[in-house]
């Protein structure tokens, strides 16, 4: 078998050279720290990761992943110091091979080190079961995705039956008032009459300039009432006025709670609507660091949180941070936003929209799911 090393600038450039110079025909085996010299007169010495792949026979892949092998010349190897040598004669088993692949696509997708450990374990326990060696890379794959999947929870009774008063939290800046008019659109625009609500929307985020002006907007244009609410009797009002609709959507302050005035205006505010009928979701941008995330789900949690709308998908590279937090606080995922059209850019959580988002697959993710999304929601246009 043939092996190469590859070093990158990170991991995830050693994977993109490798994989431009030897296509499909290469597995991952393992990774490293290593210091390399550059610079003036290479006196420099700077951190790099190296990652020492090997060739599998072209003729044992699958038709779809067939290209030629060519002998690539070697890839530029900068000069390794500080590094023990790499074993290069002891070839990893079929499995070992299929798991640290396994590591290098979740590496690649940002997961947590909790969530990339669980799912390891979990590929472990599938394998010792089957017999690695007639596992193709495709097949091995599908077993990673379906693991990934396990591991996250999709809020679909809200899809199906969103509560008759929505209320949308987050921190400042994620997108709040417009996925609130997505949402609008997507229960008020829709044909199918089992998924059509009557809407309307109500904002306590009134006294900020421009809030209120942003949220008409939105309202005006898809045909729905406004109300801007600044206190508790203007807030009891607005809900009683918009009684008959069925689904109140609610637009928050975007602001950090961390502010303590605002916080409490905003809890003293949302203790007005009928708790029974009120279920409350947190917008979370999917740029967002996984530590500002889990801080934002604390700073809220007292609200007692349903599900997470995710949004800005199309200003991410990854998902894997988002997913893994999901995932460590239990919280299933509810919308996915991927861009600022109104009401185009919102997209109902399940596993093919989230696997869509994924890189560095093999799988064709598309195909994949072709046959098997039972749309239940259209997206309007
Ligand atoms: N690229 C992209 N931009 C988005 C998305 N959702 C919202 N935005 C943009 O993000 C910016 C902030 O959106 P808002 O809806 O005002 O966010 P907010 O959370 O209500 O903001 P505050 O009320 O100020 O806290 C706007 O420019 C939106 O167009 C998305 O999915 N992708
Ligand atoms: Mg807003």
């Amino acid at each position: 078998m043939k092996y190469v090393t590859i070093v990158g600038k990170d991991f995830e450039e050693a994977v993109h050279k490798a994989r431009e110079n030897y296509g499909p025909a290469l597995r991952i085996h393992s990774r490293r720290d290593v210091m390399v010299r550059g610079g003036f007169l290479w006196m420099s010495k700077r951190p790099r990761v190296e990652i020492t792949c090997y060739l599998v026979d072209p003729t044992t892949l699958e038709t779809k992943e067939k290209l030629p092998l060519v002998e690539a010349e070697s890839p530029k190897v900068e000069a390794v110091v500080e590094a023990t040598p790499v074993e290069n004669d002891v070839a990893p088993s079929k499995q070992e091979s299929l798991l640290a692949h396994a590591r290098m696509l979740l590496e690649l997708n940002d997961f947590s080190s909790d969530f990339l450990q669980k799912t390891l374990d979990l590929l472990q326990d599938s394998l010792e079961g089957t017999d690695s060696n007639e596992l193709s890379v495709l097949e091995f794959e599908l077993i990673v995705v379906d693991k990934i999947v396990s591991l996250i929870r999709i809020d679909h009774e809200t899809q199906l039956h969103p509560p008759h008063i929505f209320v949308v939290l987050g921190p400042t800046g994620v997108g709040k008032t417009t996925t609130l008019a997505k949402i609008a659109a997507l229960y008020g625009l829709q044909n199918a009459p089992k998924y059509k609500r009557s809407v309307s929307m109500i904002t306590i985020d009134s006294f900020r300039a421009g809030a209120f002006e942003q949220l008409k907007a939105f309202g005006t244009s898809l045909g729905i009432e406004v109300a801007p609410v600044a206190n508790e009797e203007e807030f009891y009002r607005a809900l009683t006025q918009a009684e008959d609709s069925d689904l109140v959507l609610v637009d928050t302050i975007g602001k950090s709670p961390r502010d303590k005035d605002l916080a409490v205006k905003m809890k003293t505010l949302l203790s007005v609507p009928n708790s029974e009928k009120t279920r409350f979701y947190l917008v979370i941008s999917s740029v967002m660091k996984a530590q500002d995330i889990l801080k934002a789900i604390d700073q809220y949690s007292s609200f007692g949180i349903s599900s997470i709308i995710i949004t800005k998908l199309d200003e991410s590279e990854t998902i894997g941070n988002v997913l893994s937090v999901c995932h460590q606080r239990e919280l299933p995922i509810l919308f996915f936003t991927d861009g600022q059209r109104v009401p185009k850019d919102i997209h109902k959580a399940s596993a093919s929209t989230m696997l869509g988002q994924l890189k560095g697959f093999s799988l064709d993710f598309e195909t994949l799911w072709t046959n098997q999304i039972g749309t239940t929601l259209v997206d309007p246009e």
